[in-house]
């Protein structure tokens, strides 16, 4: 990184001009907190929505990242460029620590065409998730072609973020039957597309089996979820999972729900990010504030409930 500071026009023009170190930098100023980092988006964001968005999940070691490496080689063979923005809301790492050196996705460190980040838990305001979902406009705005975002699990904080995502891919793997039962839970609303990988193993079919039936009890929706089957470490069944990901997208065009979803995904980023800066504002006044501390006072005297005070603070902040 250049000793000097750059400024944010300087850094937006090097951004948007795809330049690698750029995006890495802005990434790492929007991960911090950072103003810059919001005015930075805010420069650029009428550049993003061109990219291909497609989130992947699932429970921990199905192969994920495998897949994922996999299906950028497929990418790059087709001449698109890709970002990767891995983010793993339990791990006390960041910044690369959870590629390892495990999966194939580090092949493609050195190719300029090709963007690998990951993001871990962070206590900053706004949370993982709008860090994450400002990443992934950055990363767009560099010009590339396909986001991929991975997270690990099934769980609410997953979802928020994955939930951004133009199409979104489950993965599971034979022999884990509870993620079937999350999925009869309820999670089953959230894939696009299933891949069940290391697909050779005897439980296989019993999964598949198992995923078509959780799939009956779901609302019939116009678009049929499908399930690939995968062997990602072979590379096998990755050209057809590439395949339903752009038949998702074809379909979700055609049928105009690709702009309804970023609608109502654009909508629940601003009210994440106003709720999470209207708490910033409403915790600074109790700290700082000495007539809200007495209103706070008025409570704990139980002169005055909790929610007629509430209803107090807001009218003072709003
Ligand atoms: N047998 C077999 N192993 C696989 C396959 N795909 C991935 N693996 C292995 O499974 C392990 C986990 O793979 P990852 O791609 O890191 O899985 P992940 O879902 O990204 O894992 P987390 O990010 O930690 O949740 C690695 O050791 C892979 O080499 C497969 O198709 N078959
Ligand atoms: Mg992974």
């Amino acid at each position: 990184m250049s000793p000097r500071q750059s400024t944010a026009a300087e850094l937006s023009e090097r951004l948007l001009a795809g330049e690698k170190r750029a995006l890495a930098r802005a990434i790492s100023l929007v991960e911090d907190d950072d103003p810059e980092g919001w005015a930075l988006v805010r420069e650029v964001y009428p550049s993003t929505g061109k990219a291909a968005v497609v989130g992947f999940t699932g429970p921990p070691g199905v192969g994920k990242s495998t897949i994922i490496g996999e299906l950028v080689v497929g990418a790059r063979e087709a001449g698109r460029e890709v970002a990767v923005l891995s983010i793993d809301p339990s791990s006390p790492f960041t910044k690369g620590a959870l590629f390892g050196d495990r999966i194939r996705l580090s092949d493609h460190f050195l190719d300029a065409g090709v963007f690998i980040r990951s993001m871990a838990s962070r206590g900053s305001l706004g949370g993982l998730s709008e860090a994450a979902l400002q990443a992934a406009l950055l990363m767009d705005a560099s010009g590339k072609d396909d986001v991929f975002l991975e997270t690990v699990g099934i769980g609410q904080a997953e979802v928020d973020i994955i939930d951004h995502a133009d199409t979104i891919v489950l993965a599971l793997m034979p022999g884990a039957g509870d993620s079937v039962q999350a999925l009869k839970a309820g999670v089953m609303e959230i894939p696009d597309v299933i891949v069940v990988n290391k697909v050779n193993h005897p439980l296989a079919d019993t999964m598949i089996r198992e995923i078509r039936s959780a799939l009956s009890l779901g609302p019939r929706q116009e678009w049929e979820v499908p399930i690939v089957r995968t062997e990602a470490s072979a590379g096998e069944g990755i050209s057809e999972l590439a395949e339903q990901i752009a038949a998702h997208r074809k379909h979700i065009e055609e049928q105009g729900t690709l702009a309804e979803r970023r609608r109502r995904n654009l909508r629940n980023e601003v009210v994440a990010l106003s709720a999470a800066r209207l708490r910033r504002r409403l915790e600074a006044s109790i700290a700082q504030d000495a007539s809200v501390q007495e209103l706070l006072d008025e409570v704990v005297a139980r002169r005055l409930d909790p929610a007629t005070a509430a209803e107090r603070l807001l009218d003072r902040e709003l």
